[in-house]
């Protein structure tokens, strides 16, 4: 069985768009692969982040992958900072990554682009992303394109390592979703739906209540065309909507042209927001049962106790394969 392991940041509430992205091709992952799926809140802290609301953000993260159908008996759920293997091998990893290559990375550049007291960290958080990863000698890594990057130079750290050192981390391979992979801001079309848009109707919420939900999408932008047809080009717009209800009901995009020939664009709205309300529902309410409860404590304990079972293993591997530590004489 082949190892996946993928992460998300707790920087805000979950989208739609993470949700469909994301969540929902974990949930499926998990049946027939062996699923790592972690809270990266190391990774968060690389930009200043509230206290008292990162640590909120974090336990909601964990109850959404949850409420999206990650089951702990299939899969392992942890938050990053309770493996501190983490950042044992995040430490050695940064230790054979060159400051040029980690400076050529995009998302450094666009999050320290213009600001004063950028943090190290955010220069070394792709060491840390590649020690995520292979700690757990995994295969597969679920991600949005926008990761592309990160990705490729965990696969250079992994060679370099095993060059350098000893041949034991596994080199993996990235997988991005066909569908759903980018889900748009209802306010600007031609922009990613995002968590930490300024707008926040640009954006829905997996917690957003059912009336919000609908004022969001009877107030996205589209066309003065009024046709429902899907043409990514010239009406992003409405080419997202459709997007949004096939992911959110399984019917494929030209059953939904055919479904909504001659109708105005009013009609077509109401029914993509009853499609999102009908799905967010359940998870909203699954959401709500776990949030406060034990059980949530427990699957996070027991995540990251198996978690760090084989994690560690690859450290002391590591480890010895650096030269950390020494050789025990006492028998
Ligand atoms: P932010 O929105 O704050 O920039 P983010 O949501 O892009 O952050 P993460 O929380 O790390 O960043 O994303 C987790 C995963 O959700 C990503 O790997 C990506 O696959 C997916 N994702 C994020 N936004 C979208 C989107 N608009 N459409 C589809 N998938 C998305
Ligand atoms: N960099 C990713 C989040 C992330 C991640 C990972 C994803 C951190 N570590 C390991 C996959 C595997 C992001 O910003 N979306």
């Amino acid at each position: 069985m082949k190892t996946i392991f993928s992460g998300i940041q707790p920087s805000g509430i979950l989208t739609l768009g993470n949700y469909l992205g994301a969540l929902t091709q974990f949930a499926e992952l998990q049946k027939d692969h062996n699923c790592y799926f972690c809270i990266v809140d190391e990774h968060a802290i690389t930009v200043p982040q509230d206290r008292l609301k990162l640590r909120k953000q974090i336990r909601s993260l964990a109850a959404l992958y949850l409420a999206s159908g990650i089951d702990p008996k299939q899969a392992t759920l942890f938050i990053q900072s309770e493996v501190p293997a983490h950042t044992q091998m995040g430490w050695m990893l940064q230790s054979i990554s060159y400051v040029g290559e980690l400076e050529r990375m995009t998302q450094y550049k666009d999050k320290s682009e213009g600001k004063e007291g950028v943090s190290s960290a955010l220069l070394t958080y792709p060491s840390l992303m590649a020690a995520d990863i292979l700690l757990y000698n995994t295969d597969i890594v679920p991600v949005g394109e926008d990761q592309t990057q990160h990705l490729e130079l965990t696969r250079n750290l992994a060679q370099r390592f095993n060059n350098r050192f000893n041949d034991i981390l596994t080199v993996p391979e990235i997988s991005i979703p066909k569908v759903g992979a980018r889900i748009m801001s209802l306010q600007s079309p031609t922009k990613k739906m995002s968590k930490s848009d300024e707008n926040t109707k640009a954006y829905i919420s997996m917690l957003d209540e059912p009336k919000q939900i609908e004022k969001k999408i009877k107030s996205a932008v589209t066309d003065s065309e009024g046709i429902v047809k899907f043409d990514k080009e010239n009406k992003p717009g409405v080419s997202n909507l459709l997007t949004i209800m096939a992911s959110c009901t399984g019917r494929t995009i030209a059953e939904l042209e055919q479904a909504y020939e001659g109708e105005g664009y009013g009609v077509f709205k109401q029914d993509v927001a009853n499609a999102v309300i009908e799905k967010l529902a359940p998870i909203q309410e699954k959401y709500y049962e776990l949030i406060d409860s034990d059980e949530l404590d427990d699957i996070l304990d027991e995540g990251a106790e198996k978690a760090s079972f084989t994690a560690n293993k690859t450290v002391a591997k590591a480890k010895k394969a650096m030269g950390l530590g020494r050789v025990k004489k006492r028998k």
